[in-house]
């Protein structure tokens, strides 16, 4: 019942938005272009004295094309060192973005989810770390399906979008549960934006189809940030619940902030997450600081040494540096 209901809203939004394209450029090619990161790491607590290690992180390489006057597309690749061993390859992106309208469009195929797109770009340094969310696994950064954008006026603009729900490394379950993402955007000021995110992710206990007992994973996520070109502050408040997988239910935040040092090519970055698993257990909460200075050395070519803390629960924290290369095209 839920799910259909979703669908007829979905259906609804969809056909809420008419009006006549305008004029786009259409060049008839596209543009190629890459990031790479890996790290240098070094252990600093006792638990990890002895790690001393290259660590290859990411290889992107994304194709934008101007396929139309109102269609877009990209593709992407994304690699990364597997645990074991050699290099795993994804296509992280494959979509195309139809610009129904000014104020609607619509975008089909493998593409970036609601949840943090906006909050990891105030972030801006993905080569560092994942958003809070990405880290816990709360929602994988890209599904297969189909997301609708309308900008209801300057200040406020609302998306949605229904998924497979496993992200684009995981298997679809048989039973066809979907992940329905709702995400309402505000910019009240230049350079500010406020996030509010709805999401549901259907799953099947006995993972039968002919049973009808679908359970809907929940997620809320209520995010701000702002940016002007020298300087970022933003963070997140996330909870999910009612998760498949034992142990990725929880609730927790996360607060940072960069800001360039006096027009040099060095910048400052801190951070603080807290996620607290809802694991029935008392001090269990886990919690993850970063410091780091970012030397912009060349154009397209960052290094950027850091320290980073995570603790688990009551256990002794665990220190490291990290050394980061950063390139991209
Ligand atoms: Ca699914
Ligand atoms: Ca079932």
């Amino acid at each position: 019942m839920l799910r259909r209901m979703i669908t007829a809203m979905l259906v609804l939004f969809v056909m809420s938005a008419v009006s006549s394209p305008a004029e786009a450029q259409v060049d008839g090619t596209g543009s190629l272009g890459g990031r790479v990161y890996f790290d240098l790491q070094k252990g600093l607590s006792d638990s990890n004295d002895n790690l001393l290690t290259y660590r290859f992180r990411r290889f992107y390489s994304t194709y934008n094309m101007q396929i139309s006057e109102n269609v877009t597309g990209r593709f992407r690749i994304d690699a990364g060192k597997s645990a074991t061993g050699g290099h795993w390859v994804f296509v992280k992106h494959a979509y195309a973005n139809w610009r129904v309208a000014d104020n609607f469009s619509l975008r089909f195929g493998q593409q970036g989810t609601l949840l943090f797109i906006e909050i990891e770009s105030v972030w801006n340094y993905r080569a560092i770390s994942k958003t809070l969310h990405d880290q816990f696994g709360i929602r994988s950064s890209s599904d297969l399906g189909v997301s609708g954008a309308y900008v209801v006026n300057d200040m406020l603009t609302v998306k949605a979008m229904m998924s497979n729900g496993e992200g684009y490394k995981g298997l679809d379950d048989a039973s066809g549960g979907k992940a329905y993402e709702f995400q309402g955007l505000v910019t009240p000021i230049d350079g500010v934006l406020i996030s509010a995110h709805f999401g549901l992710n259907g799953w099947d206990p006995d993972d039968d189809p002919d049973t009808d007992n679908m359970e809907n994973a929940t997620t809320i996520d209520l995010s701000a940030g702002y940016e002007n070109d020298r300087f970022a502050a933003g963070g997140s408040y996330v909870s999910k619940s009612n998760s498949q997988v034992t142990g990725l239910d929880g609730s927790g935040f996360w607060a940072f902030s960069r800001f360039n040092i006096s027009n040099s090519p060095f910048s400052l970055m801190v951070r603080y997450d807290s996620w607290d698993p809802d694991s029935n257990q008392s001090d269990d909460t886990m919690t993850y600081i970063i410091a780091g200075l970012d030397f912009a050395a060349a154009e397209g070519l960052n290094i950027i040494p850091s320290f980073q803390q995570t603790k688990d629960g009551s256990q002794d924290p665990v220190n490291e540096f990290l050394l980061t290369f950063y390139w991209r095209w």
